[in-house]
């Protein structure tokens, strides 16, 4: 019954930022998914007779590969399989369902925020046993594994019914359907006091939720319309859809524009947000209000303890380097520690782990808490509900409050999506090369501090992490970040961050880009980035 199959390396199958990604038809290759699990599975031990957890964000692709999961998972002898109705569940319930039911770890078929469909986007991530993200140590293992690969093993036996909930058999291993939502949302009521936010949507509080025809719409339909109260409609593009209808599930300001627009429109909902495509994303505005991910990150820390799972306050905030200095200057005042991690939400679960951390976030709408091991975009939805019930007051106001007292960092990131990779590359390495000459240099009035590489050391393993960043420091803290994705699939996408700190409260209105155009004038002239990817505006502006 448990089949040995042959098969040859792929060169391709290093995982990046966050898991495996490539174009449906590199997926669709021959063994391609195969040898990638195998060589997940090779790359562990001591999972025989475990529990795996398994799930995606429901994208053209993802029912295929479940089931070949499972027969892999049976022939490679895990005890029992934990999946999702219908092959659904979102990156944060994973992380959720291997903590609650003590699970081995967990795999995760997404490639977030990325388009999908036939020619869109798929992935494939390994999460271990606390839940988060494989480490560095074990995707380079995985990496190592697909190069040398020779063969897999696979059960041979009809496909399992994942629409059914209900344990079914599969080879020597069980097969448990499990509902999408159920375990997700009672974390959710634990964490967050549903009745006072149930008296908020009762006192006629109008919020409007985009799931982007992605995986968090079952989520937000049970949570926000069925136990919170919120009026029906509430939720909008709330069927995940193999495709996400053909839009990119990326909760930003030129994907989500519809949001957006009805947030700064006439009779607008007095909040509204997104989530992404696998749901571990946030998107948060207000009323006439844009809350940087950033700015958001430190508004929750500061506000964290008006929640009853946070109520005893903070043990420390964890933000990704690239992420604006706007939380260090909350966990100052409350007096925790304050950690930079590389970009990647793997860096942030040895932190998690030893209760150094309880509230994490990135630039890129990603923001969550020691609750899970992942980012976790209803998380942050709720946490902000939770708060705006707690105050009673208006998301423009809780914000303008927030930068009266802790001044404010403008902040923008600009990228250049599919550049040729020899032009990025070349770039970077201009950009490396100067680095040493780089301090006290002059541009008009601004004088560089200081430029590095980043690199760290996890203060919980030891490990080091480098080239993790290009930074140019200037004396008032202001910065410029460079970096290349590690999570698209077609040439290469330069990533330039762009940070100014703001103390008078009088000079807190300005409008992002012109508040920080000397600095976005110098990022490019620095790099000289139009003379390496021929392209004079960035794709993307967030
Ligand atoms: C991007 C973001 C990073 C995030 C990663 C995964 O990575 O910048 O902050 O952790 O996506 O998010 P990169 O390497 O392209 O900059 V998700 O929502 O794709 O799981
Ligand atoms: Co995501």
């Amino acid at each position: 019954m448990i089949k040995t199959i042959t098969t040859t390396p792929y060169a391709d199958q290093a995982p990046g930022t966050s898991g495996l990604r490539k174009k449906v038809p590199v997926f669709q290759k021959p063994h391609y998914v195969e040898n990638f699990v195998q060589s997940i599975f090779d790359s562990l031990d001591g999972f025989a007779g475990q529990t795996l957890v398994l799930g995606g964000d429901g994208r053209y692709y993802n029912r295929e590969v479940i089931q070949r999961v499972l027969k892999m998972a049976a022939a490679n002898g895990f005890g029992r399989v934990l999946v999702g109705q219908g092959g659904i569940l979102s990156t944060p319930a994973v992380s959720n369902v291997i903590r609650k039911y003590k699970a081995y770890g967990g795999i995760v078929l997404s490639a977030s925020h990325n388009p999908g469909g036939p020619d869109g986007d798929f992935g494939i991530k390994y999460n271990i046993g606390n839940g988060g993200p494989a480490p560095e140590k074990i995707t380079d293992a995985i990496f190592a594994r697909t190069r040398s690969i020779t063969s897999y093993k696979i059960v041979e036996a009809p496909d399992v019914d994942l629409d059914r909930p209900g344990v079914s058999r599969l080879g020597d291993m069980n097969v448990e359907v499990i509902d999408s939502v159920a375990d997700y949302s009672a974390l959710m009521q634990q964490l967050f006091d549903f009745d006072r936010i149930g008296d908020l949507f009762r006192s006629g509080f109008r919020m409007k939720f985009d799931a982007m025809s992605a995986v968090t719409g079952p989520y937000a339909h049970a949570i926000l319309e069925r136990a919170l109260g919120a009026t029906a409609g509430t939720v909008m593009h709330g069927q995940p859809l193999p495709d996400f209808g053909g839009h990119h599930p990326d909760p930003n300001l030129v994907h989500a524009k519809e949001i957006y627009d009805l947030a700064m429109g006439t009779n607008a909902p007095d909040f509204c947000a997104a989530s992404d495509g696998d749901g571990d994303r946030n998107l948060i505005i207000g009323r006439g209000i844009f809350v940087t991910p950033s700015d958001s990150l430190a508004m929750l820390a500061a506000n964290a303890q008006l929640a009853p799972g946070y109520a005893k306050g903070l043990a420390g905030i964890a933000r990704s380097m690239p992420t604006s200095g706007a939380a260090d200057r909350v966990a100052q005042k409350l007096g925790i520690g304050m950690y930079e991690t590389p970009t990647g939400w793997k860096f942030f679960g040895n932190l998690l782990d030893a209760g150094l951390v309880t509230i994490c976030g990135e630039e890129s709408a990603g923001t969550g808490s020691s609750h899970v091991r992942e980012k976790d975009g209803l998380w942050a939805v709720l946490l902000w509900l939770n708060i705006l019930a707690a105050r009673k007051t208006s998301m423009l106001d809780i914000v303008q409050g927030h930068w009266a007292t802790y001044g404010r960092n403008y902040y923008s990131r600009h990228d250049y999506e599919e550049v040729e990779s020899d032009g990025a590359n070349a770039m970077m390495k201009m950009l490396r090369d100067q680095l040493p000459s780089l301090k006290g240099k002059t541009f008009g009035a601004l004088e560089i501090a200081g430029a590095d590489d980043f690199a760290y050391h996890d203060p919980v393993d030891g490990s080091d992490s480098k080239n993790q960043g290009v930074r140019i420091l200037f004396p008032d803290g202001s910065r410029v970040v460079y970096r290349l994705s590690g999570t698209g699939t077609a040439g290469a996408t330069i990533r330039i961050y762009i940070e100014k700190f703001e103390a008078d409260a009088s000079r807190h209105n300005v409008e992002t880009q012109a508040a920080l155009g000397d600095l976005i004038a110098l990022s490019r002239n620095l790099s000289r980035i139009e003379h390496y990817t021929q392209r004079s505006a960035p794709s993307v502006i967030t």
